[in-house]
C-alpha cells in the first residue's frame, strides 16, 4: 500500500500545480468543465498567436447553474486571462451581456482603429438566460462574426431542474435563433469542440451555440492541453458568395436573412462535414440497427451498452452501429445518409424534445422505402409516432420529460433489438441484464418509499429571509428567483412565483379582477439589479396596490455570494432607495437589523429607517396605502457572513446564543419565531427542550428578540 511510487511518475507529479489548468502550456492537466470553459478562450488566444494572429478575447454573461461558478472561476483566472487579452465582464443580465459581446464582432467595421486582428466573444447565461436573449441572437447572428473573431453562445442547460424553477433546453431556443449547436460530452470535448465552435463561427459568420448540461461541465477530468491538438480543415466544397460571410454596414435585414439562409448555414454544415464532427464510433460491414446520440445521452448510451453486456466486438458482431453528434443542428446530411446507409432501423437517444429525430426523420423521408430505415426514438413504431396516441403517457419508448438513465434506454434498446431478431444466448443475456436492472430499480423504490428522514431545502441559520419574509396574517405574497424562493415550501402565506425579473407582475393581470386588495412581492437584490426595477417600474404603471419586499442580502447569494452589481463596490442600498423614489413608489423604508449604521446617513425624503422588529407593523400599514411601496429589507446573507467572518473582513460578535435546558420550558417559539434550522430540539429526561446548535448558528440573534433593541 505505501510502496513507493516509480521513478517517472514521482517525478511527473513533482512538477504538477494547481495552476496547470491554466497555466501549463503542453500536455495534460486535471480539470472542470468549467474551468476548461476558462482555459478554452486562452487556447484560442494561443493557437491565434501561431498562427500569427494578435487577437483578443471578450467575455460576457450572467450566471445560473449548471454555470453559477464560472464567473467566479473567471475573476480567479484574472491573470492568466489578462496575460491572453481576456476581458471578462459580466452582464447586468444575460441580453445585456450578449449585446456587449456583439459588440465585438462590431470593430471590424471601424478598422482604422482597431487594436486586434479580431477579438472572439464568449456569452454564457443559464437556460432562462438563453430564453432571455433569443432577440440579441437573432440580430447578432444575422449581422454576423468578424473574419478573426467568431462567438460562441454557452448555454448552462438544467434537464431535471436541479435547480432552477422550470425544467429546460436550449437547443430549440438556438435553432430558432439560427445558430448552430454544439453538445460536448465530456471535459476534453469542451476544449476541442470549443476551438472547433470559434473556427466554425468565424468561417460560416454564425454565432456557435454549445450546450452544456451539469453532468458534463461539472464533471472533471484529466485532459490535454495542446494548443495544436485539434487540427481544424477548412472546407474547400463551399462556395463562398461574393463579399462573403462576414458582419458589415450597412446590411439591410433582408440582406442578412438571405446571407443567413443561402449560405451561412451551409457553410456551417460544410465545416462540420470537413471535419467529421459527427462520427460512427462503432461500425462494421453488416450493420443492421443504428445508435446516435450526443452530449450526456451519448455517455449514457455507452453506459447502457455496457449494462446490456455489449462491447464494441458484439455490436460489431450484431450489426450495431454507434454514431456520436456533436453538433445537433443543423444535422449534417451526408455524414447522416451514411450513418443510415444499410440500416433497418435507427434508435435516436436523444434527452428533452426531439432535436435529432425530427432531422433524422425529415432527411430521410423521401429514401426509397426498401432502403429507408425506420427511425424511432420518443415513440417506437408501434402507434405511429408523435401526436398518434391520445395520451403517450404509457407509449414514450424514451421519454421527452425529465433526464433519461442507462436503464431506461437499455430497456428501449433490448425492445427494439429483440424486435430485430439477436441470437438466442445474446437475447438470453440482455434479458438477464435487464432483469438485474429491473431489481435494482425495485430495491430502490422499496428504499425511497421508507421514511428517510429528506426533508425540503430550508434557509440557512440566521438567513434573513427567516425573518424579512414573513407576512402578516390576512396578507398573502408571491415568490420570485433566489434564495427566498424556498417560501413557497414553508408556512408564510406565499404562493406562486414568476422568471427572474417579473416579480409582482402576475398581480398586474389579477388586481383588477379579483376582491384582494393588495399582495407583498419578494425581491432579491441580485434580481432586481438584473432586471427586477423593471416589475417594480411596471406595477407603478399599472398603479396596483402592491408593497415590493426589496430582499437587500448583499450578495446574489443563491449563485454562490457574487457582489450585486456587477462591479467591485456593489449596488448599496442608497443607490436602490434613490431609485425607486425616482421610479415614484408611493411609500419607501428600510428595514434592517443594524439600525445604527443609518446614523447620519443622508436619505430621501420621507424614506425611514426602522429596526426589523417593527416589520409587522409595517406591512399592516404598507398594505392599507394606495399604489406601489416598498420595503428595503437589508440584512446581510447568513452564509455570506460566515465567509466574510472566515476572510477576516466581518468581525465575529462576541456574543453566543445558548439555551440553557434546565431552564427551558419547551414551549418552541424561539423555533417559530427565527424558523432557524440550528435551533434544535432535544430529549431531556424532563421532555423536549430546544438547544443552540453552535456549529451552525450564524448570529443572526433572531431567536432573541430583545424589545429594546426596537427603535
Ligand atoms: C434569467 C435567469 N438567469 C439566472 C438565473 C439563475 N439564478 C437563480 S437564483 C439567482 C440569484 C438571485 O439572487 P438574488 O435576487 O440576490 O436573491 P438571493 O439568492 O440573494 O436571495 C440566479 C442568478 C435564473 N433563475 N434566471
Ligand atoms: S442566533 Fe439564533 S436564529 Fe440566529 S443563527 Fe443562531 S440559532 Fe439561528
Ligand atoms: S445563502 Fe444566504 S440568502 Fe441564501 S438561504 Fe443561506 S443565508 Fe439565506
Amino acid at each position: 500500500m505505501n510502496a513507493p511510487l516509480p521513478e517517472d511518475v514521482r517525478r511527473a507529479l513533482e512538477t504538477v500545480t494547481l495552476d496547470d489548468k491554466y497555466a501549463l502550456q503542453h500536455g495534460r492537466a486535471f480539470m472542470s468543465g468549467v474551468q476548461a470553459l476558462v482555459r478554452l478562450p486562452m487556447l484560442q488566444r494561443q493557437r491565434d498567436a501561431a498562427a500569427g494572429l494578435n487577437t483578443a478575447g471578450f467575455i460576457s454573461g450572467y450566471r445560473g447553474s449548471p454555470l453559477g461558478g464560472y464567473d467566479q472561476a473567471l475573476w480567479a483566472a484574472k491573470k492568466h486571462l489578462e496575460s491572453n487579452n481576456i476581458v471578462f465582464q459580466p452582464g447586468v443580465n444575460e441580453e445585456l451581456g450578449a449585446t456587449a459581446v456583439w459588440g465585438t464582432q462590431q470593430l471590424d467595421l471601424y478598422p482604422e482603429t482597431k487594436k486586434f486582428d479580431g477579438v472572439f466573444g464568449l456569452w454564457y447565461g443559464k437556460g432562462p438566460g438563453v430564453d432571455r436573449c433569443s432577440d440579441v441572437f437573432k440580430h447578432a447572428n444575422m449581422a454576423g462574426t468578424a473574419r478573426h473573431g467568431g462567438v460562441i453562445a454557452l448555454a448552462g442547460d438544467d434537464h431535471i431542474s436541479k435547480s432552477s424553477t422550470a425544467a429546460h433546453q436550449s437547443d430549440h431556443i438556438f435553432k430558432a435563433c439560427g445558430t448552430p449547436v454544439f453538445f460536448p460530452s465530456n471535459v476534453q470535448d469542451i476544449l476541442d469542440m470549443g476551438l472547433h465552435a470559434f473556427a466554425m463561427s468565424r468561417f460560416s459568420g454564425l454565432w456557435s451555440g454549445m450546450k452544456t448540461i451539469q453532468e458534463v461541465v461539472e464533471s472533471s477530468a484529466s485532459v490535454s492541453v495542446e494548443p495544436d491538438r485539434v487540427n481544424i480543415i477548412l472546407p474547400e466544397d463551399f462556395q463562398m458568395p461574393p463579399g462573403g460571410l462576414h458582419i458589415r454596414w450597412p446590411d439591410a435585414p433582408l440582406e442578412q436573412e438571405q446571407r443567413l439562409m443561402n449560405y451561412k448555414w451551409y457553410a456551417a454544415l460544410a465545416y462540420v462535414r470537413a471535419n467529421r464532427l459527427n462520427h460512427n464510433v462503432i461500425d462494421g460491414p453488416n450493420d443492421r440497427f443504428g445508435l446516435i446520440a450526443s452530449g450526456k445521452a451519448y455517455n449514457d448510451m455507452r453506459q447502457a451498452l455496457a449494462d446490456l453486456g455489449l462491447d464494441d466486438d458484439t455490436c460489431r458482431q450484431l450489426g450495431i452501429r454507434v454514431h456520436k453528434v456533436n453538433v445537433v443542428w443543423p444535422l449534417e446530411a451526408t455524414i447522416t445518409r451514411d450513418f443510415a446507409r444499410g440500416l433497418q432501423e435507427i434508435l435516436v437517444v436523444e434527452e428533452k424534445r426531439q432535436v435529432i429525430e425530427y432531422q433524422i426523420k425529415e432527411e430521410l423521408y423521401n429514401w426509397r422505402s426498401d432502403v429507408r430505415p425506420n427511425v424511432v426514438g420518443k415513440f417506437s413504431d408501434e402507434h405511429g409516432g408523435e401526436w398518434s396516441v391520445p395520451n403517450p403517457s404509457q407509449d414514450w419508448l424514451l421519454r421527452p420529460n425529465a433526464d433519461l438513465t442507462p436503464a431506461l434506454i437499455a430497456r428501449a434498446i433490448v425492445q427494439r433489438l429483440t424486435k430485430i431478431g439477436v441470437p438466442e444466448h445474446i437475447a438470453q443475456r440482455m434479458h438477464e441484464r435487464i432483469a438485474v436492472l429491473d431489481a435494482r430499480e425495485a430495491a430502490l423504490k422499496v428504499a425511497q418509499s421508507q421514511p428517510t428522514g429528506d426533508r425540503v431545502p430550508w434557509f440557512c441559520s440566521g438567513c434573513p429571509h427567516n425573518t424579512s419574509t414573513r407576512v402578516p396574517e390576512g396578507s398573502r405574497a408571491v415568490a420570485g428567483i433566489g434564495c427566498h424562493y424556498m417560501t413557497v415550501w414553508m408556512d408564510r402565506s406565499t404562493s406562486t412565483f414568476t422568471q427572474m425579473g417579473g416579480e409582482g407582475v402576475t398581480w398586474v393581470g389579477q388586481a383588477p379582477f379579483t376582491k384582494d386588495a393588495h399582495v407583498f412581492a419578494n425581491l432579491g437584490d441580485g434580481t432586481y439589479f438584473h432586471s427586477g426595477l423593471l416589475a417594480i417600474r411596471q406595477s407603478i404603471a399599472a398603479g396596483v396596490n402592491i408593497t415590493y419586499k426589496l430582499l437587500y442580502n448583499d450578495a446574489v447569494a443563491m449563485t454562490g455570494g457574487q457582489r450585486v452589481g456587477e462591479r467591485p463596490e456593489g449596488h448599496s442600498v442608497l443607490q436602490i432607495m434613490n431609485s425607486l423614489k425616482s421610479e415614484g413608489v408611493a411609500k419607501l423604508v428600510i428595514v434592517t437589523d443594524e439600525p445604527a449604521k443609518y446614523d447620519g446617513v443622508p436619505l430621501a425624503e420621507g424614506v425611514t429607517v426602522h429596526h426589523r422588529d417593527e416589520l409587522d407593523r409595517i406591512q399592516r400599514e404598507f398594505r392599507t396605502l394606495k399604489g406601489c411601496t416598498a420595503i428595503i429589507y437589508d440584512q446581510t446573507c447568513a452564509t455570506e457572513k460566515r465567509r466574510r467572518r472566515k476572510r477576516g473582513t466581518l468581525a465575529t460578535p462576541d456574543k453566543t446564543v445558548v439555551i440553557n435546558e434546565l431552564v427551558c420550558e419547551g414551549c418552541g417559539d424561539c423555533s417559530v419565531q427565527s424558523n432557524c434550522l440550528s435551533v434544535e430540539p432535544v430529549e431531556t429526561e424532563f421532555g423536549r427542550k430546544r438547544r443552540i446548535n453552535q456549529n451552525t448558528c450564524n448570529k443572526d440573534y433572531s431567536c432573541v428578540k430583545r424589545s429594546e433593541e426596537r427603535r
